[in-house]
């Protein structure tokens, strides 16, 4: 017997799987570059979480990390350098219903664009942020970026530094990022490390979760200018089973110390939950407009 299709019968659900998610285009980076790892990881978390590619966006800046939405059958927008973030909220301020993930590289987020950040974590839009972090200009072939380690002389055939770097390595002190976006107030922040892709691909997911600015701090190594496999490796480990990550502090305190003694964590170093921007958009048109105009799609009508 054929039952009835009514109003009430549960559409069929599409069930994708990971090559729903990449596009045709294959990726150009270089063999080995840690920026493979944080693409089959974030990969991984949309096909998940069933996403619909429609209702994806991602956005990126300028550098090799810049190049990732072209690798991903979503939508994409690669801008100019810089700015991927307020790019990014622009496009969820338009329409709420999307997945918007953001992402690029050290230099692009903490130089060029480092003005922005603050304003992006202090709206707390519903975005992820996803940090591809080698610690260097990857593009631009091998220049110190804002997170090089001060004293790094492994850069020293960067054309930016030519004499010095022989002598005394890497003159500029190094930019904490972590504490940086704690600091901010971030509701939700993570690192990662591109080499374990199932800890990855977890913790990116939970940043998509999450209700507001997720920052997911994803160490991604670029074997070709500034080789860090082997020292991050020894160097990562996993918070704590018993960390606290209501405690803002503790997380701010926690990233300095890592600072003095070389080392990683990786996991959630921190989350609450807040409202985002547009929750208040929302409950200000509501106050203002009560029952007259239902919606702002509805307010927004009257001047189609
Ligand atoms: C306005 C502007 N300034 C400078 C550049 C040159 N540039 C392109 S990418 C880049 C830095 C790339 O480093 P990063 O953001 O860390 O990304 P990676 O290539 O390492 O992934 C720079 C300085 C540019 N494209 N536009
Ligand atoms: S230059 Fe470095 S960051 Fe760029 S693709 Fe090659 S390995 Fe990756």
């Amino acid at each position: 017997m054929v039952e009835a299709v009514t109003a009430s019968t549960p559409k069929e659900t599409v069930k994708r799987t990971l090559k729903d998610y990449r596009s045709e285009v294959k990726p150009t980076w270089c063999p080995g570059c840690g920026d493979f790892g944080v693409l089959s990881a974030l990969q991984r978390a949309l096909a998940e979480r069933n996403l619909d590619p429609k209702d994806i966006v991602i956005v990126s800046g300028i550098g090799c990390s810049g190049r990732l939405p072209e690798f991903v059958n979503a939508y994409g927008l690669h801008v100019v350098h810089g700015r991927a973030l307020p790019t990014a909220q622009g496009v969820k301020a338009a329409n709420p219903d999307l997945t918007v993930i953001a992402v690029g590289g050290d230099g692009d987020g903490f130089a060029i664009g480092g003005g922005h950040v603050p304003h992006a974590v202090r709206r707390n839009q519903d975005i992820t942020y996803v940090l591809m972090d080698n610690q260097v200009y990857g593009l631009t072939k091998g220049q110190p970026s804002p997170t090089t380690p001060t004293g790094m002389a492994a850069l020293q055939r960067s054309s930016s530094m030519p004499k010095m770097a022989p002598y005394e390595g890497v003159l500029e002190g190094q930019l904490n990022m972590l504490a940086m976006i704690l600091v901010y107030g971030c509701t939700f922040v993570a690192r990662t490390f591109s080499s374990q892709a199932t800890e990855m691909s977890k913790l990116i997911g939970q940043g998509l979760d999450h209700h507001g600015f997720s920052f997911i701090h994803a160490m991604s190594p670029c074997p070709t200018f500034y080789n860090t496999y082997d020292p991050w490796k020894e160097s990562f480990v996993p918070l704590p089973e018993d960390w606290d990550d209501t405690d803002r502090i503790k997380a701010i305190d926690l990233t300095m110390e890592e600072a003095n003694e070389g080392m990683f964590h990786s996991g959630i170093f921190y989350q609450e939950q807040r409202p985002t921007y547009m929750d208040k958009v929302h409950s200000v048109f509501s106050k203002a407009h009560g029952d007259q105009i239902s919606s702002i799609e509805a307010l927004m009508d009257q001047y189609a």
